[in-house]
């Protein structure tokens, strides 16, 4: 994270919300509804991974009645980073200025979201924080809780971030910082994705600011975190931290 104050930041552009949906069938109409209703002026993409509960389908209808709302049809589940960027690619292509990510879940509030673009006025990056003063969490398991927070922290002390909430997947990204972060080369697909984005935006000198926010564990529907995403999770963010040691031990990287 650093100091943005003295810099000039461009206008923000056109805003496209991006929500990948893997069985989302019960949620979808929900979630639209109010990021349509909070944020008028805003884009939706839904990037479906060809969920077999007919999501995608759901989706197609609601763009069939709202020129606001599109849909990225995906050939069959490949994690939540793969759809991202494939949403990435097509936001980039339609010239959006802001591309933000939110779950369909409502456990991202789209009534914060104008927060969240205000703070990036002066930003290249916002994370939606759940763990910064302000920030908090709702109905979320015990366990769910110390596995965020212990990977946040554990993040943070392998790559020396100060970042606090750095697995939350409530971001808007200036589309010019994305395309500064190397996009091609993120192998990621679970929610270390999110690690990664965060540590990438940061070594690049991005000006990153976080807004707390509420997050509500979902109510409807299930959750798509798996053991094989933890351990991908665990193992990625070791081998950058031990990477990232490497580097400053034979001098590649500066201390
Ligand atoms: N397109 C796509 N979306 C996914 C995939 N895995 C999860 N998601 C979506 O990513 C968001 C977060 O997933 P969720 O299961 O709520 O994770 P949790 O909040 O960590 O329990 C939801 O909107 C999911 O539908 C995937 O493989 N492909
Ligand atoms: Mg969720």
């Amino acid at each position: 994270m650093n100091d943005g104050g003295q810099r000039q930041f461009g206008p923000l552009g056109k805003v496209l919300v991006i929500i990948p949906t893997y069985n989302e069938v019960e949620n979808i109409k929900l979630i639209v509804a109010r990021v349509r209703a909070a944020v008028p002026e805003a884009d939706i993409l839904v990037a479906d991974d060809n969920s077999p509960d007919g999501t995608g389908k759901v989706a197609d209808e609601l763009a069939a009645g709202d020129g606001r709302i599109h849909v990225l049809h995906r050939k069959g589940k490949e994690g939540l980073g793969a759809a991202y960027l494939a949403g990435f690619r097509w936001g980039s292509e339609h010239d959006y200025g802001v591309l933000v990510e939110m779950d369909a879940d409502g456990s991202h509030q789209p009534e914060e979201l104008p927060r969240l673009l205000t703070a990036l006025k002066s930003a290249d990056l916002v994370l939606g924080s759940r763990w910064v003063p302000g920030g908090r969490v709702v109905n979320w398991p015990r366990h769910r809780e110390m596995i965020s927070r212990g990977g946040s922290f554990y993040s943070r002390m392998l790559l020396g971030l100060t970042v606090r909430d750095v697995t939350g997947g409530y971001r808007a990204f200036r589309t010019s910082t994305l395309h500064g972060l190397g996009l091609d080369e993120v192998a990621s697909q679970g929610y270390c994705f999110q690690v990664d984005l965060a540590r990438r935006a940061v070594e690049a000198g991005y000006h990153v600011v976080e807004v707390p926010i509420t997050f509500v564990e979902r109510e409807i529907g299930d959750s798509k975190m798996s053991r094989d995403i933890l351990v991908e999770a665990l193992w990625r963010v070791t081998s950058w931290g031990v990477a990232d040691r490497a580097d400053r031990l034979l001098g590649r990287k500066k201390s």
